[in-house]
C-alpha cells in the first residue's frame, strides 16, 4: 500500500485492507487448523462481509508515523479477530439471540450453541498468540501491544461494556449510557487507533490523543450504527433492521432529530482533534463521511 494518500481514492484504501487482513486471515486459520468442525466455524465468523473497519483505522494510523504496513499486521488482524470473536458470542441466544449477521446464519445458527461458544473463545485466544509471535516486533512492542489489547477488550474494555448493556448497574440516563458505549464498542475502536502509535514508539500522550480520538470516533460508529436500526434497510444490513427498539443506546433516549444534531457537534470535535495530527490525520479524515454515510 501507498503511504500517506493526497488524492487517494478511500475506497481503494478500503479495498486494499480488507484484502490484505483477509489473506493474513487465511494464512493464520491455515496455521491454526486442529478440528475439523472448530475450523470451519472460525472460517465462517471471521469472513463473508466483513467491512474490516477497525484494521483500517490501524493502518491508517500507520501511514500517520510511517510505520510499514508489514509491522501492523498482526496487531491489526488481531484486533479484527477480537471483533469477530464479540459478534459470534453476542449473537448468542443467551445474548442477543440473533440469527443472522451479516447476511447470513450467525455462527450459532449455522453450526450449534456449544461450537459457537468455542469459536469465540478460539478468536480471541488466537488474537494475543498472534501478536506474540510476530517476527517484525520487538519483544517490547508485541508486550505492548498485548497489553493494550488486553485493557480494551476485557474486564475495564468491551467485555464490561457488553455487562453493562445486559445488566445496568444505574438508571439509564445519558451519562450512563455513553460510558456503556465508550466501553462496548468505543474500546476496541480505540484500540485499533492507538496500535500502530504504539508501534511507532510515539510518546504516552500522543497514544493517549489517539485514544480518545478513538473513543469519540467509537460515538459516532455507535451512533450510525443507532440510526442504520431505524433508517437502513434490511437487505443492506445483512440482518433484520427495527431490532434495538427499548435497547439502551442514544437513538432511543433523544430521538433521531437530536442524535443527529449530537453526531454533528461530535464529529466537529473530531475533525478538530485531526488537526492536531500530521497529515491532518491522513485516511481518518476521509473515512469520517464514509462512516456517516454507510449503509452497513
Ligand atoms: C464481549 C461478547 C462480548 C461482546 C462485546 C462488541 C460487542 C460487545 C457486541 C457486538 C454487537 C454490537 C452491535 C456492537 C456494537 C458495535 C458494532 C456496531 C458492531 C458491528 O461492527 P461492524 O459494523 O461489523 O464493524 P462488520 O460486520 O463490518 O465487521
Amino acid at each position: 500500500m501507498t503511504q500517506i494518500p493526497e488524492s487517494y481514492n478511500l475506497q481503494h484504501y478500503l479495498y486494499e485492507v480488507q484484502q490484505r487482513v483477509e489473506q493474513h486471515l487465511a494464512v493464520l486459520l491455515k496455521d491454526a487448523r486442529c478440528h475439523e468442525k472448530l475450523d470451519r466455524a472460525m472460517t465462517y465468523a471471521l469472513t463473508g462481509g466483513g467491512k474490516r473497519f477497525r484494521p483500517f483505522l490501524t493502518y491508517a494510523v500507520a501511514d500517520i508515523y510511517d510505520v510499514p504496513h508489514e509491522e501492523a499486521d498482526s496487531v491489526a488482524c488481531a484486533i479484527e479477530l477480537i471483533h469477530c470473536y464479540s459478534l459470534v458470542h453476542d449473537d448468542l441466544p443467551s445474548l442477543d439471540n440473533s440469527e443472522l449477521r451479516r447476511g447470513k446464519p450467525s455462527t450459532w445458527k449455522q453450526f450449534d450453541i456449544p461450537t459457537a461458544i468455542l469459536t469465540g473463545d478460539t478468536l480471541l485466544t488466537l488474537a494475543f498468540q498472534v501478536v506474540a509471535q510476530d517476527a517484525y516486533l520487538g519483544t517490547m512492542t508485541r508486550s505492548a501491544l498485548i497489553l493494550m489489547l488486553t485493557q480494551e477488550s476485557g474486564a475495564r474494555g468491551m467485555a464490561a461494556g457488553q455487562m453493562f448493556d445486559l445488566f445496568p448497574t444505574q438508571p439509564t440516563n445519558m451519562e450512563a449510557i455513553l460510558e456503556m458505549q465508550k466501553l462496548k464498542t468505543g474500546c476496541l475502536i480505540a484500540a485499533s487507533c492507538q496500535a500502530s502509535a504504539i508501534i511507532a514508539g510515539a510518546s504516552a500522550s500522543e497514544v493517549n490523543f489517539l485514544k480518545q480520538f478513538g473513543h469519540l470516533f467509537g460515538l459516532i460508529f455507535q451512533i450510525t450504527d443507532d440510526l442504520l436500526d431505524i433508517e437502513g434497510t434490511a437487505d443492506s444490513m445483512g440482518k433484520p433492521i427495527a431490532q434495538d427498539a427499548g435497547k439502551n443506546n442514544l437513538v432511543n433516549l433523544l430521538g433521531v432529530a437530536e442524535s443527529k444534531e449530537f453526531l454533528v457537534k461530535l464529529v466537529g470535535e473530531a475533525m478538530q482533534l485531526l488537526e492536531q495530527l500530521p497529515h491532518k490525520g491522513g485516511m481518518l479524515q476521509a473515512v469520517i463521511p464514509w462512516v456517516l454515510n454507510r449503509k452497513n
